[in-house]
This record gives structure tokens, C-alpha cells and sequence, in this order.
């Protein structure tokens, strides 16, 4: 198998990722998919030596948070036409659940996450490097109601975390971090433009 392409999607948390990584892979899903999706969150270290408040407390917004060490491992490894097994993290108990998961190597890897394009040393092993720049407000409101929904969160812990580390760090390691991207999106992930644009790229690199 030929080298695969690493795309790595980044931008603020609630800024649309995960729903343009999402409609970028259901362009390929009459294609027998080729493409396959690893999130940068699995790779939120483990805390079962913190207690629960203690887990709390931590700052999620820092490149810190995560182990890109073995996301660096497990990129080269799909490089080399080889499966990993990607930590399992748990929003809920802010830790790793003790099953890993299986990813199989694929022509096209799409990852995405918050501090992917934070980290110099991560960036040459992506391919092409997309930024989703949504104002932080509209961030906010959908992070407020996916973190209720599917997070087990308050409306006062949202805005809590927010204020003390969301939007601190996407100043100081986020927005800093658009600069280094292929592609800068706007108007979310729904931009159909820009998604037509980057399956034509992925399509020309399967040929
Ligand atoms: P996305 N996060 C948590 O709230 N708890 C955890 O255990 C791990 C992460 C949040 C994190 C970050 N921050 O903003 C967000 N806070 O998950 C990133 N505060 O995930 O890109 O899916 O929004
Ligand atoms: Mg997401």
C-alpha cells in the first residue's frame, strides 16, 4: 500500500470538527471508505491516580492535557501500513477506559482535534493541515448544549470551564495555531465549498 494521507483537522472545541471530519467521511462512503477518523480526544492522558475532583480541576485546553507522544508513535505506525490500538478516553470519569480500540491503516487517516496544529513537532506528519475558524461565541453555545447533551455537564460548569480555560488557552494555543494550516475554514462544518474542495484533493492522492 502507498504512503497514506494524514489530514489533520483543528480549530476550537465546539467549532465544528467533528461535523466536517463527519461529512467529509460520507463523501467517501459509497467508496468502500477509504478514509478512516482518529480523534486527538483518546489521546487525553489517563487519571486514575487523581480523584474525581481532582480531574475536575485539570486544564483540558492545554497541549499538555494530551499524550501526543503516542499519537506521534501511532502516526508513523499507520505510515508504515500498521494497526494501532488507540486509548479509549471516557469524558464522563475524565479518564481511559481499560479496553483500547483497533484502528487499521487506510489510504487517507483523517484526525482531528483541538491541539493538533499547537504542536510544532506534530506538524510534519500531516499532510495537509485545515483550520475550522469559527467566532468563539457560536464555539460556546454549541459546546454549551453538546457538553449538556452528551457530557453529563451543568450550564454552570460549562460556563465555569469556559471562562477558566476554554477561552484562555484558545488564545494562547488555538488561534496562534491557524496560522500554520493548509486550508482555513469558514462558516463551519457544513461549508460545502470547502468539503468539495478537500474530497476533489483526497480523490486526486487515491488516484
Ligand atoms: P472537543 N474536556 C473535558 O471537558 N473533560 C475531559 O476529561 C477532557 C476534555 C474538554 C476540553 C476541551 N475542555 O475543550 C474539549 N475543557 O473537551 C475538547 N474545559 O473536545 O474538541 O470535542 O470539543
Ligand atoms: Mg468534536
Amino acid at each position: 500500500m502507498q504512503q497514506p494521507l494524514i489530514i489533520a483537522i483543528s480549530g476550537a472545541s465546539g467549532s465544528g470538527k467533528s461535523l466536517f471530519t463527519e461529512n467529509l467521511i460520507n463523501a467517501f462512503s459509497e467508496q468502500g471508505r477509504p478514509v478512516q477518523i482518529l480523534r486527538e480526544d483518546h489521546y487525553y492522558r489517563a487519571q486514575d491516580h487523581l480523584a474525581m475532583e481532582e480531574r475536575e480541576k485539570n486544564n483540558y485546553d492545554h497541549p499538555n492535557a494530551f499524550e501526543h507522544e503516542l499519537l506521534k508513535a501511532h502516526l508513523r505506525a499507520l505510515r508504515n501500513g500498521e494497526p494501532i490500538d488507540y486509548p479509549n478516553y471516557c469524558f464522563k470519569t475524565h479518564t481511559r477506559l481499560p479496553k483500547t480500540k483497533r484502528l487499521q491503516p487506510a489510504p487517507v487517516i483523517i484526525l482531528e482535534g483541538i491541539m493538533l496544529l499547537a504542536r510544532p513537532e506534530l506538524l510534519p506528519l500531516y499532510d495537509v493541515k485545515i483550520f475550522i475558524d469559527t467566532p468563539l461565541d457560536i464555539c460556546l453555545m454549541r459546546r454549551m448544549m453538546r457538553d449538556i447533551k452528551e457530557r453529563g455537564r451543568s450550564i454552570e460548569s460549562v460556563a465555569k470551564q469556559y471562562e477558566a480555560t476554554v477561552k484562555p488557552m484558545y488564545h494562547q494555543f488555538i488561534e496562534p495555531s491557524r496560522f500554520t494550516a493548509d486550508v482555513v475554514v469558514t462558516q463551519g462544518g457544513k461549508n460545502q465549498i470547502a468539503l468539495d474542495v478537500i474530497k476533489s484533493h483526497i480523490q486526486q492522492a487515491l488516484l
